[in-house]
């Protein structure tokens, strides 16, 4: 395969048709019920959105939380996508998604997309999503702590092999005291001052959820300001609860380092900001508990460099995802080929964090079109020394990319 033309379409081709497993997201199955977002007004009033409607169309938060989720579409439809062009990365998303169910964005019409919505099912439209984004399955963000979603766990949802849990523990690490009368209350008998005691019950509340989820990870975000070791509970917590119950269920502890959340709180969920963080806590947890794995992604641009370096020098850190705002094609391709210079194939270049089931349509798409770009770089450059690059090694490196590196860091013994 010699000529770059037709390699370039051959590897979009690949990427194109090679499904994948999306490692991190906050998307529910159809059984937690209406903890599953989706169709049109879910889709324009994504935090993402809500964030930049209130730069060109300001108002009193509370006046605009107060209304319903079908006139904050409106909104935002009429501020973002009819008064100006829909250029950022949030409002284009969008539109692809609409273009890629079949609908006309000519006319610029919400009435004719709500009605695309209200003739399908929930069941269906499931099916439409993974089958038009080629997504084999979708890793959930499952908080033991949320009120909402406890219910299902404890009643014994079914399960459709399609979502898989992650065990998320922000309440537990970022706001122990808070976290201990809700411990007491569940009967996990906690004093709050996590000595031997403590310690014993908060594993087993993790041993009882693992058990309970059968989780592909335990997760957590964490502000810029993190440090390990530290002695703080967060410290100890990760230190003598979630590393040795982790080793036990052979799960990797997947650390999102860099948000700062509640930076204004009047946006409610498009409140946080971001943070350079301290890539020393990487090397450190690594290095101190060689035998756990651990999945990193970092919110800042400036943090990726060091997090490469980070990763060639410990076994046990996979490297995943263009995070939220680094979930742009400028940061995606800039991320995608430093990886791919600094750590081969070994890394999950992405994962889409859709919170509205239809999303998982435009953040793939998007970032297929720019990895698929990025790899047929790199492998014109194999080509100009003489490399014989055939569909079967495209093949299995997209794959690896896309689903099995995931798979098989997930499932070391
Ligand atoms: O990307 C997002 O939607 C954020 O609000 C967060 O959920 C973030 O991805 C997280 O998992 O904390
Ligand atoms: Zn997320």
């Amino acid at each position: 395969m010699d000529n770059t033309a037709s390699m370039r379409q051959l590897v979009h081709r690949v990427v194109d048709e090679t499904p994948v497993l999306d490692m991190h997201t906050h998307i529910y199955a159809p059984a937690f019920g209406s903890l599953l977002l989706w169709g049109v007004d879910e889709l324009i009033t994504y935090h993402y959105l809500v964030a930049e409607v209130f730069r060109v169309a300001p108002m009193p938060y509370e006046r605009f939380w107060a209304m319903s989720k079908r006139e904050q579409a409106d909104y935002i439809w009429k501020h973002l996508f009819v008064e100006r062009s829909p250029v950022s990365e949030a409002c284009r998303g969008v539109l692809t998604v609409l273009h890629a169910l079949g609908l006309d964005t000519g006319p610029r019409d919400l009435a004719a997309a709500r009605k695309y919505f209200a003739s399908t099912t929930v069941e269906k439209f499931v099916d439409t999503v993974f089958t038009t984004a080629n997504v084999k399955s979708v890793v959930m963000t499952n908080d033991p702590f949320d009120d909402q979603e406890r219910p299902a766990w404890l009643n014994g949802h079914t399960c459709d092999q399609r979502f898989q849990a992650a065990l998320r523990i922000d309440p537990l690490l970022n706001g122990w005291e808070q976290a201990v009368p809700r411990l007491r209350e569940w009967g996990y008998e906690v004093t709050g001052e996590l000595r031997e005691r403590d310690v014993e019950q908060v594993r087993r509340f993790l041993r009882d959820w693992v058990a309970r989820m059968r989780p592909r990870y335990m997760a957590v975000s964490l502000p810029p300001s993190f440090r390990f070791p530290e002695d703080s509970p967060r410290g100890r917590l990760i230190e003598n609860c979630v590393m040795p119950v982790a080793r036990e269920a052979n799960i990797p502890f997947a650390l999102m380092i860099g948000v700062r959340r509640n930076v204004n709180p009047g946006l409610q969920l498009a409140a946080d900001g971001v943070g350079t963080a301290d890539i020393t806590v990487v090397d450190a947890l690594c290095r101190a508990f060689p035998d756990n794995r651990f999945l990193v992604t970092m919110l800042s641009r400036e943090n990726q460099h060091e997090l490469c370096v980070a990763a060639r020098k410990h076994p046990n850190l996979l490297v995943f995802g263009c995070w939220w705002f680094l979930n742009n094609p400028t940061f995606i391709r800039d991320m995608t080929s430093q990886r791919l210079e600094l750590l081969g194939l070994s890394f999950v270049p992405q994962h889409s964090d859709a919170r509205v089931l239809d999303q998982l349509i435009y953040k793939w798409a998007h970032s297929r079109t720019i990895i698929a770009d990025v790899l047929a770089d790199k492998y014109a450059d194999l080509a100009r020394t003489g490399w014989k690059i055939t569909e079967a090694d495209i093949r299995r490196d997209v794959a690896d990319l896309l689903a099995d590196n995931f798979e098989r860091f997930a499932k070391r013994a």
